[in-house]
């Protein structure tokens, strides 16, 4: 009896013949005829003819956040939620940032972005190496690259700070390095004294005591600015400290994993008080850098690219080479251990053209050695 119900069901799954089947729905037809029937009287195509995206237009709105298909903007002081037009495509860089300067129409009542401005400065990384882009822009159009660290709570991390310099430098923006709750330490970590000595400013402050808020407030008045650095550091809780109407989720630094987790898991621009708009970005654990190679890394360093003229050899990349100019000084304290140290891996890492992006994958580029990490 099983065996009998067996056989019947086998033979109930194979009784369609799909290569004798010639005339089923999929079946693929030369008829033209039947085809110049199936297509609407205007076409798809023809109509966005008609209305054919702007090449030259004044903005009138800015990006908040986005996502794949849709963006929220700024327009007139209100937050408004506008389809993308689908002509708008991605090539090599992110085609949407926070910051981003747009022009938005309408469509009956749908706002619809149908521009994007030139950046006038960006921050950028290697895009994963998946990705259709390949650089991957996560603020737009900003005056201040707020450079958050923590004195500690995640410890001070030096590496990732320099790499920051260098992306600043790269797009035009300002750096202001933000060493955030020293309320929890007795003395700032050593190399903050280095980063003031290199010219940087540097602002401390605190959420819990407030300490440096309105340094960091007045500083910001009338500018944009975009907070980065590790999960955990603080940059959303500096958010909430400059506008307490904010309200923005935080999290006790004792319940994120050792792998960190990330409180906050989009950018978006805020509009504080005063004036001041403020990017939020998620914390990360490396930062790529995007369009330096091997050998410019010196150039982003001043105090090595200072000494670098009185190498032995042109091309000296300061790692080995005799007579380097840069490794005397170094040896003769005239260039901070801690900075060389960070050449040394930025150097590495563009090198070999290898690096991690935060929990993501092992990039590479063909060709091209432009990217990456520590
Ligand atoms: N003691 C002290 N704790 C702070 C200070 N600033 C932030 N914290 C705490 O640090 C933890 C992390 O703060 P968040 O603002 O969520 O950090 P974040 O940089 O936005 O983190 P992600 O969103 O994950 O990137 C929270 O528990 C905050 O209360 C500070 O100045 N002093
Ligand atoms: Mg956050
Ligand atoms: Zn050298």
């Amino acid at each position: 009896m099983k065996k009998k119900q067996t056989r019947k069901k086998r033979k109930l799954v194979r009784s369609r013949n799909w290569a004798e089947e010639r005339d089923h729905d999929f079946a693929f037809t030369h008829d033209r005829a039947r085809h110049r029937r199936a297509q609407p009287a205007v076409s798809d195509a023809a109509a966005r003819d008609l209305n054919p995206l702007p090449r030259d237009f004044t903005p009138n709105a800015v990006v908040i956040n986005h996502a794949k298909r849709w963006a929220v903007v700024e327009m007139n002081g209100e937050e408004r939620l506008c389809i993308i037009d689908e002509r708008l495509r991605e090539e090599e860089s992110t085609l949407l940032a926070p910051g981003d300067a747009v022009l938005v129409e309408f469509d009956g009542e749908e706002a619809v972005v149908r521009g994007v401005a030139p950046r006038r400065t960006r921050l950028c990384r290697p895009a994963h190496e998946h990705a259709r882009i390949r650089e991957q822009v996560f603020a737009a159009n900003v005056d201040v690259l707020i450079v958050v660290a923590a004195a500690v709570e995640p410890p001070f991390k030096p590496g990732l700070v320099d790499r920051f310099l260098i992306a600043a430098e790269i797009g035009g923006v300002a750096p202001i390095l933000c060493l955030n709750k020293v309320d929890l330490v007795e003395q700032d970590p050593a190399e903050i004294a280095l980063y003031r000595g290199l010219g940087i400013e540097v602002i401390r402050t605190s959420c819990a005591t407030g300490v440096g808020i309105d340094a960091l407030r007045n500083r910001m008045r009338g500018k944009v600015g975009v907070l980065s650095g590790h999960s955990g550091v603080g940059k959303s809780s500096l958010l909430n400290a400059l506008d307490p109407a904010l309200d923005l989720e935080t999290q006790e630094i004792s319940t994120y994993s050792s792998r960190g987790r990330h409180t906050t898991t989009a950018a978006r621009l805020f509009h504080l008080e005063g004036g001041i708009r403020i990017i939020d970005t998620p914390g990360i654990r490396a930062l790529g850098l995007w369009k330096v190679s091997a050998g410019e890394v010196a150039y982003f360093f001043p105090e090595i690219a200072a000494f670098s003229a009185d190498c032995r050899y042109r091309n000296c990349t300061h790692t080995h080479e005799p007579r380097c100019a840069v490794r005397a000084a170094v040896a003769r304290g005239e260039i901070p251990e801690p900075r060389y140290a960070s050449y040394r891996r930025i150097h590495a890492s563009l090198e070999s053209g290898t690096g991690t992006t935060p929990g993501r994958l092992i990039m590479k580029y063909a060709g091209d050695k432009k990217s990456l990490t520590d």
